[in-house]
């Protein structure tokens, strides 16, 4: 038996197989590949039955892992969605909860000094500096290196405890056309935020991490790798050759094509990522993650942006409903997990006490976390809990202050077994809910109506499901300003 499946089996007092305790300082600690699709809705993979888009990589790494096909990101946009996978925490505990603080991204954009952007921007920052975040846990704990790419919008890597990375907090060059770079009114141009040349990771080059990974081996360090491109996520510029791939696949619609073309190209990335820890034969020592930081569908119906670029769906990015929560969420662990698939529903939460426990980081260094280890699940040691409620929060893109998620929040989520809630708020100048999705308490079965099409809350029959859904939301966090 190996040390790896020894510690496994004896969860959760962590012992060897001649029963003296596993230490985190002889404890095997795997790897860990993080790989996180941005604005890729749940539909939008084959091994979750859509036939029409080209994802033959994410497919085989499904093929290997445990599938937990009702996953949820607990925010259905990018930073606070990313922030709660960083440090495990719900946007209202970490703080983080929106895209942009005050003054908000128009009035980043009316700035008249890069510097007084940049002082602006290091307030945000403190909130995930005050936080324990899995990589700073993972370098304190267990002496991993933790190599930060792609989105990150908490300024330099350093701030969310990495210990090497690309995203600096500069603007990245000029040349540089997706995104990353901010022009203030005073024609400074500065980093947009959201990763700057970090973006350029799976667009550009895989070499940063080929390169941390080569190195991390020839020291025998264990690794992190945060691999989170600008993938699929617009603009929808992927060479020909992805949309040939996209165009190959049998009805795709036309305002699907760069969406899915994008898709083609995330794929071919994590494939050439998962090749080159299997050259290096790292495999069996390391874990790979799969989420998808909030959902996104292009809608034929709205007018276009430019040629190839379609506006979202009002019902995925940024809403309360499953086309922008929803996730798969895929553990691949080989010769430990068993491949298999969970239909029960869990959250992005779960996955900072998940690899927590994978690692073997004592009690002592865990912070204390809402979400649940899903090992002994993917381990077969403990049937999942399919009553489990699982919550989130929406709020709008620009917060109105720092540390008061209450005076902002436009929505909260419930989903428990079949059924999933969604609870308005007004904002606090007394107007309806912020992006207008709802203005009453809504109830769907998300199984029987994926696509949340029939409102229930006005049946008589699901009387007593609402008011037990409402008991255990309220529960979990309640805003102080709450004016239903
Ligand atoms: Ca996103």
């Amino acid at each position: 038996m190996t040390l790896l499946a020894a510690s496994l089996l004896s969860l959760p007092a962590a012992l060897n197989a001649d029963d003296t305790p596993v230490s985190p300082s002889t404890a095997e600690h795997p790897n860990i590949c993080y790989i996180i699709a941005d604005d890729h809705a749940w539909t939008d993979f084959g091994f979750m039955g859509n036939e029409r888009v080209h994802t033959p990589n994410l497919d085989r790494l499904a093929s290997r892992s445990a599938r937990f096909t009702n996953g949820y990101v607990p925010s259905s946009v990018c930073r606070p969605s990313l922030v709660s996978l960083l440090t495990g925490l719900y946007p209202h505990q970490h703080g983080v909860h929106f895209n942009h603080g005050p003054p908000g991204n128009t009035g980043y954009n009316r700035m008249t000094s890069a510097d007084e952007y940049v002082k602006t921007r290091q307030r945000e920052f403190k909130l995930i500096r005050g936080q324990k975040t899995l990589p700073g846990i993972l370098q304190a704990g267990a002496e991993y290196r933790c190599f930060q790419t792609g989105k990150f919008w908490e300024g330099h890597w350093r701030n969310g405890g990495f210990t090497e990375g690309m995203t600096i907090f500069k603007a990245p060059p000029r040349s540089q056309t997706f995104g990353g770079i901010r022009k203030l009114a005073s024609g400074e141009i500065v980093a947009h935020g959201n990763g700057d040349v970090g973006l350029q990771i799976g667009r550009v080059t895989m070499q940063p991490i080929y390169d941390f990974i080569d190195d991390c081996t020839a020291s025998e360090t264990p690794w992190f790798v945060w691999y989170a491109p600008y993938l699929p996520h617009q603009p929808h510029d992927s060479p020909k050759r992805f949309y040939d791939l996209a165009r190959s696949r049998p009805g795709v619609k036309d305002h699907e094509l760069p969406y899915f073309a994008s898709i083609a190209q995330f794929d071919e990335t994590v494939g050439q990522l998962i090749q080159y820890v299997s050259k290096q034969s790292q495999l069996r020592n390391t874990v790979f993650v799969f989420v998808s930081d909030n959902g996104w569908r292009p809608d034929g119906s709205l007018p276009r942006k430019q040629p190839e670029e379609f506006v979202h769906t009002v019902r995925s990015k940024r809403a309360p409903f499953d086309d922008g929560l929803r996730t798969p969420i895929l553990i691949r662990w080989d010769g430990v997990i068993a491949p298999a698939t969970w239909e029960s529903p869990v959250s992005s939460i779960d996955l900072m006490p998940t690899l927590l426990s994978i690692v073997n980081v004592v009690e002592n260094d865990r912070p204390r976390l809402p979400g649940v280890d899903l090992l002994p699940i993917c381990g077969g040691q403990l049937k999942p809990d399919g009553n489990r409620p699982i919550f989130g929060e929406i709020y709008p893109g620009n917060a109105t202050s720092l540390n008061n998620p209450s005076e902002d929040i436009a929505y909260r989520w419930i989903r428990q077994a079949n059924l999933k809630l969604i609870e308005p708020h007004k904002q606090a100048d007394g107007s309806g809910p912020w992006g207008g999705h709802l203005r009453t308490t809504a109830l769907f079965d998300v199984k029987a109506d994926p696509f949340e099409r029939h409102d229930l809350s006005n049946l008589a029959e699901y009387k007593q499901d609402i008011a037990r859904l409402r008991t255990h939301l309220d529960r979990w966090w309640k805003p102080v300003s709450e004016t239903r």
